[in-house]
């Protein structure tokens, strides 16, 4: 016989770890939980293309430069498929976007950073999006089922992204040793706030029980720190660069390495919306929303005339 007691059909599907779909029962706090992640994740996405965007006219070749774009473009795809994830939980799009440009709702506080040089772009690459890959490679095995269809597709694409940007640092730590330099300067300005990408310790973490029973999160804000760093070390070893990190060891017994502590005043600062482009970041997003209206009006009258044609047809 059929079970009629939702929240038991509900909890015996994360049990076999079945997917919940859009018109499955949940609970409304695992509603609420999902909205606030996956929004926060596609507004991430968006508001990640303008540190990037800032280089596309300033790209050191052609060949750059059609990378860069394509990188670009591929983080608006996957706002989309992100936003679009969201909406079948009950939200519509203009509600999200009026949270995140009223800074109610949060984005990632990495893209709070300028791009300040050429390597800056390598070093987003390389890191953030690194960075980003790790966490989502868990994502893909999420418990609601769009957002996981949604990161096996934006996974994919973001080992282009995080490929594209080792390049530009392999090109510049084995140039000129001013090439090297820039190269250095970058990864000191990006290895702190990357790390801080992950969000606090898990013993400050308030939204990761729930995330953890739920299957949402399959691994811990820390987990997913220790292996990024454990990763990146090789990496930097062979660019012949240094982890800004007097702490950095490795350590023989928990076979992993140990690190420093971010500043974590820092990122309480940054997620409060006073890092060094916040405000600017916003202005540049609220600006793109209201100058495109007309592009938004036009894509809705074309397709409420097509709509028009195919019933009269
Ligand atoms: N920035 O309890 P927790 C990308 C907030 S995509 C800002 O640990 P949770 C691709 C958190 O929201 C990057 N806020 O929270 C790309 C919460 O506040 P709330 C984005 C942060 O959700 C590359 C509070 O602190 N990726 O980069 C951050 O369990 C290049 C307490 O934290 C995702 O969003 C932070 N870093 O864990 C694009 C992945 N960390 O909401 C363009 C999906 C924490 O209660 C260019 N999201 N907070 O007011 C997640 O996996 C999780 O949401 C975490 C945070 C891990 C970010």
């Amino acid at each position: 016989m059929e079970n009629t007691n939702f929240e038991v059909v509900f909890e015996d599907k994360l049990q076999r770890n079945e997917m919940i779909e859009p018109k499955d029962w949940m609970p409304d706090n695992y509603r609420k939980h999902l909205i606030r992640q996956i929004s926060q994740h596609a507004h991430s996405e968006i508001i990640g293309m303008l540190p990037e965007g800032n280089w596309i006219s300033r790209a050191p070749s052609l060949r750059a430069k059609m990378v860069l774009l394509a990188k670009v473009q591929d983080e608006g795809g996957h706002g989309l498929y992100l936003y679009t994830a969201a909406e079948t939980l009950g939200i519509s799009r203009d509600e999200l976007l009026d949270a995140l440009h009223t800074g109610k709702a949060k984005y990632s506080s990495i893209f709070n950073y300028p791009t300040l040089t050429w390597a800056d772009i390598g070093a987003v690459g390389w890191l953030v999006d690194g960075a980003a890959i790790m966490n989502q490679v868990m994502l893909q095995r999420t418990s609601y089922g769009p957002y996981s269809r949604a990161m096996i597709r934006i996974c994919k694409e973001e080992s282009f992204h995080q490929r594209q940007g080792y390049e530009i640092m392999c090109h510049l730590a084995f140039g000129t040793p001013a090439q090297k330099q820039m190269a250095q300067d970058a990864l000191n300005r990006w290895w702190w706030p990357t790390l801080m990408m992950f969000g606090p310790t898990d013993d400050k973490s308030p939204n990761s029980a729930n995330a953890v029973k739920w299957k949402i999160k399959r691994e811990s804000n820390d987990q997913l720190r220790q292996r990024f760093v454990n990763q990146t070390i090789s990496q930097t070893e062979y660019l012949g660069l240094t982890i800004p990190d007097k702490d950095l060891k490795w350590n023989e017994e928990r076979q992993a390495y140990d690190f420093g502590t971010p500043d974590w005043t820092e990122f309480e600062n940054v997620i409060k919306g006073n890092g060094p482009c916040n405000k600017e970041r916003i202005t540049a997003r609220v600006k793109a929303h209201t100058e495109g209206a007309w592009v938004r009006e036009a894509a809705q009258a074309f397709a409420d005339k097509r709509k028009e044609s195919a019933v009269a047809a």
